[in-house]
């Protein structure tokens, strides 16, 4: 009976120190120690022991089941320890690697321009005025001066949706509607998306940006054009930029001009840039035409106004000298994070 309970005894020692995983361990107790189980074999055959030898022999099995039992509670420790430090192990952060990168957006150039142009008025105490897209007919060109059949409504052809509801083809209607609600004097600018029946290249898209601006009261002249013009100039390309102003014609302001700037890349003396003439075109203006004012409800014996647009591509191609308009509307994060 001594050899036999050696033998379990080492048998059972043996595979526990083999194992290397806890549900080893409990396979082992249930072998050994379990209701079946080697060791429980013997003490159900102990009806064989002389009556005797009984108590010596239950003394033995109780010895080999303690130390069975000692040696599974200590190495389930150990075995538990050890899956702790390797599950650590596996969790571990290294903090010393490099972060993931955050891919961020960048600022249209269009946003960029339109900030400073917006910085640039607010700060002469001009309110930004945003307006609809989808505007009647009747603002976007009766009350503007371009009655139907007249030659300019053909220049500014755009898309119905309707015969008497169009996309805007300038940012107008909101001021035609500001002085409409007859709160004087005004000093507005209008940016917006604006639409032409145009097709795509390298300087036209049939939907595109323009600010537009406007300013109403007693005493207004075109000298007060001039001076806010070229302050606006001064302040967008540089304070050695130099502006002149060419006779044009806008149905909606009389008298009308465009405006050149000094070119910013040679300060006027002539390169490829300005194609050698020394000046960019930026904007056109005027007065308000007063026919325009009285159709939007405004004295124009007392009130006189002026008002100029400008495109915002325009300012956006010149500044960053970009030489294709498309490359604006593609949203290429490579090309955007370039300004
Ligand atoms: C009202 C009265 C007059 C706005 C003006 C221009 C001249 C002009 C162009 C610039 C480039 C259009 O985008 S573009 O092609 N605009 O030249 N716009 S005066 O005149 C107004 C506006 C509102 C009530």
């Amino acid at each position: 009976m001594k050899e036999q309970l050696d033998k379990i005894k080492e048998e059972a020692l043996a595979k526990i120190d083999a194992s290397d995983a806890l549900e080893k361990l409990n396979d082992i107790r249930i072998a050994y120690l379990g209701k079946k189980g080697e060791l429980t074999k013997v003490l159900k055959s102990m009806k064989d022991v002389a009556p005797e030898d009984r108590p010596k022999v239950g003394q033995m099995v109780n010895e080999v089941r303690a130390l069975i039992e000692e040696k599974l509670e200590s190495t389930k420790v150990e075995l538990s320890k050890k899956a702790r430090e390797e599950q650590m192990k596996k969790e571990v952060i290294d903090v010393t690697l490099p972060a993931k990168k955050n891919n961020v957006g960048h600022s249209h150039p269009n946003t960029i321009a339109l900030d400073e142009v917006e910085r640039i008025f607010v700060g002469m105490g001009y309110e930004v005025i945003e307006g609809p897209e989808v505007e009647y007919d009747e603002y976007n060109f009766e009350k503007l001066n371009i009655p139907a059949n007249h030659p300019a409504k053909d220049e500014q052809d755009t898309f119905y949706i309707t015969k008497d509801i169009v996309l805007r083809t300038q940012t107008s209607p909101v001021q035609a509607r500001v002085m409409e609600q007859g709160k004087l004097p005004i000093r507005m600018i209008s940016p917006g998306r604006v639409f032409r029946s145009d097709e795509v290249d390298a300087t036209h898209s049939p939907s595109f940006h323009q600010v537009e601006g406007l300013v109403v009261d007693k005493h207004i002249t075109f000298s007060d054009l001039k001076g806010t013009l070229a302050e606006f100039a001064r302040e967008m390309f540089g304070k050695e930029t130099k502006v002149k102003f060419r006779p044009h014609h806008f149905p909606f302001t009389e008298p009308s001009a465009e405006m050149d700037v000094t070119c910013f890349k040679c300060g006027g003396k002539g390169c490829r840039f300005c194609k050698g003439s020394g000046w960019i075109e930026i904007l056109g203006c005027g007065m308000v035409h007063p026919h325009v004012l009285e159709m939007c409800g405004i004295d124009a014996e007392e009130y006189t106004g002026f008002a100029f647009g400008v495109g915002l591509e325009r300012i956006a191609l010149l500044k960053y000298e970009i030489d294709d308009m498309r490359l604006l509307y593609e949203n290429d994060v490579r090309f955007l994070k370039q300004f």
